[in-house]
């Protein structure tokens, strides 16, 4: 009797155990898991990444991959005839193989763009012809290579302006082209890749300001026929931004676009967000992320998240900008060598207080 009594709770035991775990095991689920009905989550990630205790982190919590930097213009294509391909390489062939997602960040932007682009042998300015030449080779180089593999491209970043009295930013792009070099770059990319989804992607895109000329461009860009697919909102946040009065409007207004939104570049700084990089003061030395930091950041993530899954249906992807408080750009941005924590992750991968709150729901 007792033998049988034993065996029954053991039975009762193992299954009781069983069913409390597949929902919360943080041993075997990851990101990925808990928002396999709603979409992908990715991570911004280096091809160094792929070589330490990351890679395997990678593996169980995310689905979805962006090179941060391997694919830009200038690291990937720094002089006319050389193209340096082996860590974009290495980031695709990781995420073949694992069986992700990879979205190609980015074809064009202001930033990280060699200079060799917009000058000739002489050191001057080149024309708009001579320069969408070589856009063109840029473009078509790249898409062709990772075609199929690349399931979307961040193909525009960041063309927009912040100044409330100006529509396009101010780039060497602009000034030599035109706005014209946006089309055109998308014109590019479905020729090399007509199964790509194209994307816009920016910053900032919540405030009202630039959330309606995102809108407009992108608007405009599909009455004309120019394959623009999806809209890339990169959420860069800080833990004091008023979330609540902008995200949700944001994710409703611009899914009338009636295209995907993809979440592209998410963080939670925890400090105020400033946009411009600044000189170190002596209040950026010796701050510790704080309980108060941690509880606001977690809200802030619960917040986010709770929207993301409320507008499941327009936003067909999530990523974050980083793996880990280990390492984000944020620690040099915008002040240089001032520690943040942006991610759900701490420096030793462990899930933060805000990761329960992202996978409780
Ligand atoms: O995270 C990227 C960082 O390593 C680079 O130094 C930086 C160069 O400007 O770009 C960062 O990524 C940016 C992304 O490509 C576009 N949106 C803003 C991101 C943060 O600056």
């Amino acid at each position: 009797m007792k033998q049988l009594i034993l065996f029954i709770f053991l039975v009762w035991f193992i299954v009781s155990c069983n069913t409390k775990n597949t929902d919360h095991n943080f041993q075997s689920n990851g990101l990925k898991d808990y928002y396999a009905s709603y979409f992908p989550v990715g991570v911004a990630i280096s091809a160094h990444a792929l070589k330490t205790d990351e890679a395997q982190f990678i593996r169980k919590e995310f689905n979805s991959l962006t090179a941060e930097n391997a694919m830009k213009m200038g690291p990937i294509h720094p002089a006319e005839n050389t193209y340096f391909w082996d860590r974009a390489d290495s980031i695709v062939n990781f995420a073949q193989q694992n069986n992700m997602k990879l979205r190609g960040h980015t074809l064009l932007w202001h930033n990280q763009v060699p200079n060799w682009l917009f000058v000739d042998a002489r050191g001057d300015t080149v024309s708009k012809e001579v320069l969408f030449g070589r856009l063109k080779a840029h473009i078509t180089t790249i898409v062709s290579r990772y075609k199929g593999k690349i399931y979307a491209w961040d193909v525009v970043n960041e063309a927009i302006s912040d100044s409330p009295n100006e529509f396009y930013r101010q780039s060497p792009w602009y000034k030599i082209c035109g706005e014209e070099y946006i089309s055109k770059a998308f014109e590019y990319a479905h020729e090399a890749d007509p199964d790509a989804l194209l994307f816009y992607n920016d910053y900032n895109e919540m405030y009202p300001d630039k959330r309606e000329k995102i809108f407009k461009l992108i608007k405009d860009m599909k009455e004309r026929g120019i394959p623009v697919h999806g809209l890339g909102m990169q959420a860069h946040l800080g833990i004091y931004e008023p979330v609540e009065q902008y995200l949700d409007s944001a994710l409703i207004r611009f899914s009338q676009l009636g295209i995907p939104l993809h979440i592209t570049e998410l963080d939670i700084s925890v400090y105020a967000k400033e946009h411009g990089r600044r000189e170190r003061t002596p209040e950026d030395d010796n701050i510790v992320f704080t309980q108060e930091m941690e509880q606001q950041q977690m809200e802030m993530y619960a917040r986010c998240f709770e929207l993301f899954r409320k507008h499941k249906d327009a936003i067909e992807s999530v990523t974050f900008w980083n793996i880990s408080d280990r390492r984000s750009w944020l620690d040099n941005f915008p002040v240089r060598n001032r520690k943040d924590y942006p991610l759900l992750f701490d420096k030793d991968l462990q899930p933060k207080k805000a990761y329960e709150k992202v996978v409780n729901f």
